[in-house]
């Protein structure tokens, strides 16, 4: 039998300290778990069977070893508390690795190695990593059980923070067993915490033999392999073979007053809001409509037999940014955040309460912060970590769709894709047709935000908020979206939005939040045909009459600011884009070169006659 995983016997020792206190019927599975165990020499191995029990022990074992710290019973009830390594408080791009069989495969945008010379590397640091430790086996479903789009990963680890975490954000235990039968078809995730130094941090993915291997660090994106590692970059490249696709969106079902659900797919950077959108509080003036979650960070989308796109979340749980949530910006998620909570780097209040900075309530005396240090209005540093987390439930949400769990999933009517963007991109703008929704997506730029290592606030491109997380070659990537179109018969509008246009003194211009929904309300009038819409050189824009701006007092200076669409700025946007397509040569397919070419000639001081701007 072929060694999927890499881990072949000459990189492993024996052991005799290891034991298993269960085993799977997947002789593929024991088998790989034993290779582990012989490489990383754990104390003990724990295979997690996802029971209350067995959580309530981990959790008192977390306490015990300091990983957690319990909050207050009658503010936070079985809420606790988890302190990072400073060294280790969001995902590392640079050491993120796609390391599939040729660098062309991986593209331009992934960093590369060798797989054997990676799998040698990791090996010599692995070895004995696990001595005086647990590893616990976390078997896990993506997606709901007995969906055709659910998947089977298993991830080794040796922190229990893990192991917890996986237990929110999965549906983990015995239930993966179960599903995975004696099959030898699931994702196998090793996951090592080894010293927590950044010197010996590698996130590597091996796409070939659907495997992951994660050392040095325990934070979400590096560390929860079901996550950015297997449902998006692994998820990929099996969508990309199967036929369907794995998308960094949430997803969300927007009722109207008269019981009509819509489901909308969107698209947005880490730490762009899609958690506040998929869960978001129509204003007071609309109140008849309501917004249903079915999912905040990743999608994974299928063509049904009726020729429409269907989406399923393959999330149990959120792993959400906690700095900017607050009864204003996202009243359903504080709710959520009550109870049952993992944070992670947030600030704690000497009552055994939480903080964050954006939480709209005045920081206590004594307050702690996210390091353990007293933390005073005078200090220079936030009190919580701006990539503060919380992991939660997806059951604790009291607007979670009834359709969470169905296996079909939902059928999804609008696509949108959403930068973090100060200027250019109006507040929506929809496509003419597929491929022009693709070239959207492909033209994504956003601000960077404090969810990955490096500088907050520059413009990157970024197709599809995929960047970082697509697990093959981009320009492959675009083909595949293109390709869609032939199976997909009732493609779903796509749009472009923008909630973060800035003014001339850096105000944002449009008031956010709840208020987006007008741009989504909007959006289902385009698709039910019930509205106009104005034409501009990079798609269509809202007529100003053609938003429903009740009850939001907004001046019409502003409104027009929303939807503005420059040639100017266009102008800038198209080159910018177009030098990032260049890099992806020769994979960038020739239609959006193409498209790419003949929107930007519609632009003035492009040479292309001027267009009418009204419709
Ligand atoms: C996330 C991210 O944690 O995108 O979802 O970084
Ligand atoms: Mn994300």
């Amino acid at each position: 039998m072929a060694i999927v995983s890499g881990l072949g016997a000459s990189d492993v020792a024996e052991t005799s300290t290891s034991t298993a206190n269960s085993v799977s019927k997947s002789p593929a599975l024991n088998d790989w778990i034993a290779q582990v165990a012989r490489l990383t020499q754990p104390d003990q191995i724990i295979w997690l069977d996802g029971s209350p029990a067995e959580r309530q022990r981990l959790i008192r074992r977390a306490v015990e070893v300091g990983v957690l710290i319990p909050l207050s019973e009658s503010k936070r009830p079985g809420s606790y508390l988890h302190r990072s390594n400073p060294n280790d408080v969001a995902r590392s791009e640079e050491f993120t690795l796609v390391c599939a069989p040729s660098k062309d495969e991986a593209g331009p945008t992934n960093n590369w190695a060798p797989p054997d010379e990676t799998y040698a590397k990791l090996s010599g640091w692995l070895a004995g990593s696990m001595r005086g430790r647990t590893m616990y086996v976390i078997p896990y479903i993506m997606g709901p059980a007995g969906s055709p789009f659910a998947k089977v990963g298993i991830e080794v680890s040796d922190s229990i923070y893990v192991a917890l975490s996986m237990g929110i954000m999965t549906r983990m235990g015995d239930v993966a067993l179960e599903m995975l039968g004696d099959r030898d078809d699931f994702n196998r995730g090793l996951h090592c915490t080894l010293d927590m130094n950044p010197d010996r941090r590698l996130i590597c993915h091996f796409p070939q033999d659907n495997a992951i291997w994660s050392v040095g660090s325990g934070y979400g994106g590096n560390a929860l392999l079901s996550k950015k590692c297997f449902a998006l970059r692994i998820a990929g490249v099996l969508g990309r073979k199967e036929g369907w696709l794995a998308e960094h969106m949430m997803i969300l079902g927007l009722q109207s007053p008269a019981g009509q659900t819509t489901y909308v797919a969107g698209a947005f950077p880490s730490a762009c809001g899609k958690t506040n959108l998929a869960m978001l509080t129509p204003p007071a003036a609309l109140n008849g409509w309501r917004v249903f979650t079915i999912g905040d960070d990743i999608a994974w989308l299928r063509v049904g037999a009726d020729g429409r796109l269907w989406a399923v979340n393959p999330e149990a749980g959120y792993f959400g940014v906690a700095p900017g949530t607050s009864a204003k910006s996202n009243a359903n998620a504080m709710r959520m955040l009550e109870r049952d909570t993992m944070f992670t780097n947030a600030a704690m209040t000497p009552d055994g309460d939480v903080w964050w900075e954006g939480m709209d309530t005045e920081p206590p005396p004594g307050l702690i912060d996210w390091q353990g240090r007293v933390w005073s209005k005078d200090s220079k540093d936030k009190a919580a970590h701006p990539n503060a987390r919380f992991t939660v439930p997806m059951r604790n949400n009291p607007v979670l769709s009834p359709h969470v769990n169905d296996p079909r999933g939902v059928p999804i009517d609008a696509i949108i894709f959403g930068g973090r963007r100060a200027a250019t991109v109006p507040l929506v703008l929809e496509s003419t047709d597929w491929t022009h929704g693709v070239l959207m997506g492909a033209m994504m730029g956003s601000e960077t935000t404090a969810a990955a290592v490096g500088k907050v606030g520059v413009l990157r491109r970024d197709p599809m908020a995929m960047l970082p997380f697509c697990g093959y070659n981009m320009g492959d990537y675009f083909a595949h979206w293109l390709k869609m179109r032939g199976t997909v018969r009732r493609p779903p509008r796509v749009f472009m939005v923008n909630w973060f246009r800035k003014d001339r003194d850096g105000r944002f211009v449009w008031p956010g939040y709840g208020e987006n929904l007008r741009a989504l309300k909007w959006m289902l009038d385009r698709i039910h045909g019930r509205i106009g819409a104005r034409e501009t050189p990079v798609g269509l824009v809202p007529n100003e009459e053609g938003l429903d701006l009740a009850g939001l007092a907004l001046g019409a200076d502003v409104l027009k600011e929303s939807l503005a669409v420059r040639d100017d700025e266009w102008r800038v946007e198209m080159n910018s884009a177009g030098e990032f397509f260049t890099k992806l040569e020769p994979h960038m397919p020739a239609e959006l070169k193409e498209r790419h070419r003949s929107l930007a000639s519609r632009l003035s001081g492009n040479g292309a006659s001027k267009r009418s701007a009204s419709h």
